[in-house]
């Protein structure tokens, strides 16, 4: 079963990681560097089995990055609170008010000023890849903004007429705005690659939450790679998830205890019921996962 490469590689780092204070406070056991790799044909989907993983959360973030929006109120008005801690630790430490994360979300629903004050996480994900910011010159040292750049058409472009191409990539790692991002990417790139008419995705990931980030990340891995198999007419080949930082909260004892003491079972299918006009138009009822019987969820905290 695949989720052994999982397992195994949570093993691993929790018995012989290099213990750590990270940036949160929290500390972690990490190792650097590590590949998990997912066979994607027949609608076989990366959806861990050892504990429930929330698919259509994920779902609904991928198709928010590719609105390009960055601001999280299209994701709380559909009850997807992953990135809602982000705003919320600003509003709090900006304003001294200690709001309920739940109250937090509900204004930046119902007020769409006040979302705009507090809901933008910066230029993350979306906007880097399909709004990715040019600059023409206009002579004496000036510039002006010229027309972004939407990687993921041009990805969908030079996947369908040069499917050769080793230069189908998408980068949210955008250098000179990480300081005004929320949080730098973690799934900073993906690259793309054509053989036998299979349609392959490899992810580098600088930096995952093993215990809880990469059940997402593996996902959406995966459903990018249908997406856009699907918009090239190719099949869907393999999905290869490589990690830079891949670590354990020190926190996540139990998550970890739990999680390696039950054993992978099933297989998730997916099929997609339509065949969008484009990249952009699909939508969550899209989606439809089958033959999935994970064991309970494993609750544990996020670091923020
Ligand atoms: N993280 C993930 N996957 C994600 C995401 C965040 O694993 O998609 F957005 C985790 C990795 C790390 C933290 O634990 O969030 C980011 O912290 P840093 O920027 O210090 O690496």
């Amino acid at each position: 079963h695949w989720e052994h490469q999982y397992l195994d590689l949570m093993r691993r780092i929790w018995e012989q990681g290099d213990e750590r204070l990270d940036r949160t406070g929290v500390g972690t056991r990490s190792v650097f560097g590590a590949t998990i790799r997912f066979d994607l044909s027949g609608g076989a989907m990366p959806l861990l089995t050892t504990k429930r993983v929330y698919w259509k959360t994920a779902t609904r973030e991928m198709l928010w990055f590719l609105t390009g929006n960055t601001n999280i109120r299209p994701l709380c008005a559909q009850g997807v609170e992953i990135w809602t801690d982000w705003p919320l630790d600003r509003y709090r430490r900006e304003t001294g008010e200690q709001i309920s994360r739940k109250d937090f979300s509900a204004r930046i629903v119902a007020d769409e000023v006040f979302a705009e004050a507090w809901g933008d996480l910066g230029p993350v994900y979306g906007k880097q890849w399909v709004d990715w910011d040019t600059y023409e010159p206009v002579g004496e040292g000036l510039f002006r903004r010229g027309p972004g750049v939407n990687q993921v058409a041009q990805v969908v472009d030079s996947l369908r007429s040069n499917p050769g191409s080793r230069r189908h990539i998408i980068e949210g790692w955008n250098v000179a705005e990480l300081d005004s991002m929320a949080l730098p990417p973690c799934h900073k790139t993906y690259q793309f690659h054509v053989a036998d008419g299979r349609l392959s995705c490899l992810l580098y990931q600088r930096s995952c939450d093993l215990g809880l980030g990469f059940a997402f990340n593996m996902w959406s891995l995966a459903l990018l790679t249908r997406m856009m198999a699907q918009q090239c007419n190719l099949e869907p080949g393999e999905a290869v998830w490589t990690g830079g930082d891949v670590h354990l909260y020190l926190n996540h004892a139990e998550l970890v205890e739990q999680q390696l003491s039950r054993t992978p079972e099933g297989q998730a299918m997916m099929t997609i019921a339509r065949r969008p006009d484009s990249i952009f138009d699909y939508r969550i009822e899209d989606f439809e996962v089958s033959g999935y019987a994970p064991q309970a969820h494993i609750a544990a905290p996020v670091a923020v």
